[in-house]
């Protein structure tokens, strides 16, 4: 279901949400726009997902509730697993510079997908239309 290309429509408190990632303005200012787009895959566990954007292209490929790492597009490193919930993606991921906790879900909302995340008590969404 989550198969398909998505490209970022809007953001809901993003901009808190990467300040309290310690990203300076200089780059928040740059991600707010930054044209993510989401080409994803699924087959049975198994996740590629193409991810492009104003920052880099990136190719990732994980397995549900299988451990794999992540580079945020400023190089913060991250280690984690997605799961799947019903029909909710839930990941859970720690930052290897401070084992703090990142979580993000996916899920479908009315034919759009929408990501949440947390960080430190933080709430933002980027809400992504299909292609
Ligand atoms: C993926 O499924 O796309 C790869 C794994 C994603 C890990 C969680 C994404 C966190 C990205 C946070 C970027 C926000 C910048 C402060």
């Amino acid at each position: 279901a989550f198969n398909g290309t998505w490209k970022v429509d809007r953001n809901e408190d993003y901009d808190k949400f990467m300040e309290k990632m310690g990203i300076n303005v200089v780059k928040r200012k740059l991600a707010e726009h930054d044209n993510l787009k989401l080409i994803i895959e699924q087959t049975g566990d198994k996740f590629n997902i193409k991810e492009s954007s104003t920052f880099r292209t990136k190719d990732i490929t994980f397995t549900l509730g299988e451990q794999f790492e992540y580079s945020m597009a400023d190089g913060t490193e991250l280690t984690g697993t997605w799961v799947m919930e019903g029909e909710t993606l839930k990941g859970t991921f720690s930052r290897k510079d401070n084992s703090k906790i990142l979580t993000t879900t996916r899920s479908l909302v009315g034919g759009e997908l929408v990501q949440c995340y947390n960080y430190e008590g933080i709430d933002a969404k980027r809400i992504f239309k299909k292609a």
